[in-house]
């Protein structure tokens, strides 16, 4: 893989894994590191070797925000011929599972970042915000949309007027993070989590995402008939042949991904 100049990369067995690393600036998100990260999750999502993504970042944040010197001087016509946006909604057709494991500030961009994971683990030091409204501006890579869905809207209302940090604690209970660890374990145990998923047949597990996020967009019936198509695509995969006769022999299923 290519070096990269904002990020760094590494697999590790099945789980291909994204540092944010731009320490020196908390990791914020300038437009080269969002173009850098999409490039990696894309190649992670053709290779056949790499079965769940695993987000996280180096020193002492996650990441916080989107980079301010690089936008403070932007005008709205330079926004929209820029469309840095296109990248972000690429991220979002990402197929493979995208685990986030955040610690530290999780603010603005950042947080949008995190939101664009299918799963947030969080060190019991992480703290999220969206903190826009203080620079006068508003998030733009999705945070009113997916935090609203996520929490309802007066909870995000609150969040994204206020602009003030929450304890990562309090992100669990809203449900905006899965499970809550101990600083000093929570690379070793979400990576473990993302290593135990990596394990689990892979066509069944990418259209699962799928199935469960069009619960999130589509009404009932729509989302029903989507999940009947993914559910009988399944039935002509040879991992479904592998699974169902792996139990009957009761044996541990060799799952290839086809
Ligand atoms: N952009 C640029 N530089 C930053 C950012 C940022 N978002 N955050 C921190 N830094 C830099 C600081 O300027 C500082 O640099 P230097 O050492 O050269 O002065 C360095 O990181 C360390 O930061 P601090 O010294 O401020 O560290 P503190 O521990 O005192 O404070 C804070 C940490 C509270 C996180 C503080 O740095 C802060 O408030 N940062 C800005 C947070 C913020 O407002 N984020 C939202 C940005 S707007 C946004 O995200 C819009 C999203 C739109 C779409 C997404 C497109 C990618």
């Amino acid at each position: 893989m290519s070096d990269y100049r904002f990020i760094e990369t590494e697999a590790c067995g099945r789980v291909g894994i994204v540092w944010l690393n731009r320490p020196d600036v908390l990791n914020a998100l300038n437009r080269t590191m969002v173009n850098e990260i999409l490039e990696v999750f894309e190649e992670y999502d053709r290779n056949d070797d790499i079965r769940v993504i695993f987000l996280a970042g180096k020193g002492r944040a996650f990441a916080a925000g989107a980079d301010i010197d690089e936008m403070a001087e932007d005008d709205s016509v330079s926004m929209e011929l820029l469309n840095q946006f296109a990248d972000w909604d690429r991220l979002s057709l990402v197929k493979k599972p995208i685990i986030g494991a955040v610690h530290g500030f999780c603010l603005g961009g950042g947080f949008e970042l995190a939101l664009v994971c299918d799963l947030l683990f969080a060190a019991d030091d992480a703290k999220f915000a969206f903190p826009e409204i203080n620079l006068a501006v508003m998030p733009g890579a999705g945070g009113t949309q997916r935090l609203t869905k996520l929490i309802g809207k007066t909870k995000a209302l609150e969040w994204i007027w206020g602009g003030d940090m929450h304890p990562a604690e309090e992100a669990h209970e809203l449900g905006i993070v899965n499970r809550l660890y101990p600083k000093a374990d929570l690379i070793e145990e979400a990576l473990g989590y993302a290593k135990e998923l990596a394990e689990k047949p892979p066509l069944a597990v990418r259209l699962i995402k799928e199935a469960v996020n069009k619960a999130v967009d589509y009404p009932l019936q729509e989302g029903m008939f989507f999940e009947r198509k993914n559910f009988y695509l399944l039935f002509s995969s040879e991992d479904q042949k592998e699974g169902m006769k792996a139990f009957i022999e009761k044996r541990k299923p060799d799952f290839k991904g086809r």
